[in-house]
């Protein structure tokens, strides 16, 4: 007889979810994993993916247990299906197999097709105990990232813009800063630091000359990335200080120089291209914050996975019109004054959605 109830089941996976969680902004392009190890009802260890490249979340959570004598006859929950193979780390499946534990609890499996399914039937093929598939849902979302990008070789993309209550982007001569407030603008710094990689095109280089970076909430600067077909940019803009890692994707020259790295792709390449060199540089990630163009051809190809958008208060009465996304939103708050609503593609929801 078990002597772990569903219910307690529930709450220790609940955990392992809530530990990788903190694996935002660090862990990726990998997924974010956590894992619990539980002994006769108490959690006797529990660790969680900090960062990529580092130890996996059951190596954190098995190190963190003092008697290892005690894991035999414990029950390990994790949030991702177990690594069955040496990538820059360990099998996760060898450790699981060396300390034996009673059960192995598994949320959702891993898209990686080098584990997908072979970590649960390592296991199983070795007399474990294997449960799969609870919060599964949850799993699944917190990783959306990680799924999408594995499964379509590209970045996760979200689409970020600030509109005003009559539909305009900017004024027709760009000379309009915010139009969002500042709660709100302090958030977007927050999701800066939520992704890998920051996009903006040409357009919003030269008239906004933005700095692309976390400045307003503390976190790690995502990558620069700025589309300049034409590499008409001068190196005079603040994108090209060289403070962070920046990407001129572009269709003249290729050059590394200290941060910036120059790519060249043909003129008939497609946004798709782009995207798919961003993910080979492990950029797992990317939010696009604008202009009208750029965030149109996202758009028009489906290269997108989430739209966040604020609706201020203001009305320009005439500019440069926001794009339309004619779809439900997900989720609607309030930030101050601002109408925050968040959208998701639905063809690549489906990814990441369990149905
Ligand atoms: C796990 N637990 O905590 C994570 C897993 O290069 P490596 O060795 O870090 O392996 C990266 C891959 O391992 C990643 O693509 C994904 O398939 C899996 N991530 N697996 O068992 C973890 N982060
Ligand atoms: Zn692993």
């Amino acid at each position: 007889m078990s002597y772990v109830c569903a219910m307690s089941d529930r709450l220790f996976m609940q955990r392992a979810l809530d530990l990788a969680a903190q694996g935002l902004g660090g862990v990726s392009p990998n997924p974010m994993v956590g894992c619990v190890i539980v002994h006769e009802n108490s959690i006797i260890g529990e660790g969680w993916h900090q960062q990529f490249g580092g130890p996996h979340a059951e190596v954190m959570a098995v190190n963190s247990v003092e008697n290892k004598q005690l894991i035999g006859q414990s029950d390990v929950f994790v949030s991702l299906e177990p690594c069955s193979y040496h990538g820059k780390t360990p099998a996760c499946t060898d450790l699981l197999l060396k300390h034996r534990p009673r059960r192995v609890i598994v949320a959702s499996l891993d898209p990686n097709p080098k584990v997908s399914g072979t970590g649960l039937e390592i296991l199983r093929n070795a007399g474990i105990e294997v449960d799969f598939g609870m919060l599964e849902a949850e799993a699944m979302e917190l990783n959306k990232r990680f799924i999408t990008a594995m499964k379509l070789g590209r970045p996760y993309v979200i689409l970020k813009w600030a509109a005003t209550s009559d539909g305009f982007l900017a004024r027709s001569n760009y000379d309009s800063k915010w139009i969002s407030n500042a709660s709100s603008r302090q958030l977007v710094h927050k999701w800066r630091s939520e992704e890998d990689g920051i996009l903006v095109g040409y357009n919003t280089v030269k008239h906004d000359n933005p700095q692309l970076n976390v400045r307003d909430w503390d976190g790690r600067d995502p990558v620069r990335v700025v589309l300049d077909p034409d590499k008409a940019l001068d190196l005079d803009y603040k994108v090209f200080d060289g403070s962070v890692k920046t990407y001129w994707l572009n269709t003249q020259e290729d050059f590394e120089e200290d941060n910036l790295i120059s790519k060249k792709f043909s003129r008939d390449h497609s946004l798709l291209d782009g995207l798919h060199y961003l993910y080979h540089q492990n950029i797992g990630s990317l939010i696009v914050e604008g202009g009208a163009a750029t965030l149109e051809q996202f758009i028009e190809t489906g290269n997108w996975d989430e739209a966040r958008i604020f609706v201020s208060e203001q009305e320009f009465v005439e500019g440069i019109a926001a794009p339309q996304l004619d779809l439900q939103p997900e989720s609607e708050q309030s930030i101050d004054e601002d109408c925050l609503s968040t959208i998701f593609n639905p063809v690549t929801r489906k990814l990441w959605q369990k149905n």
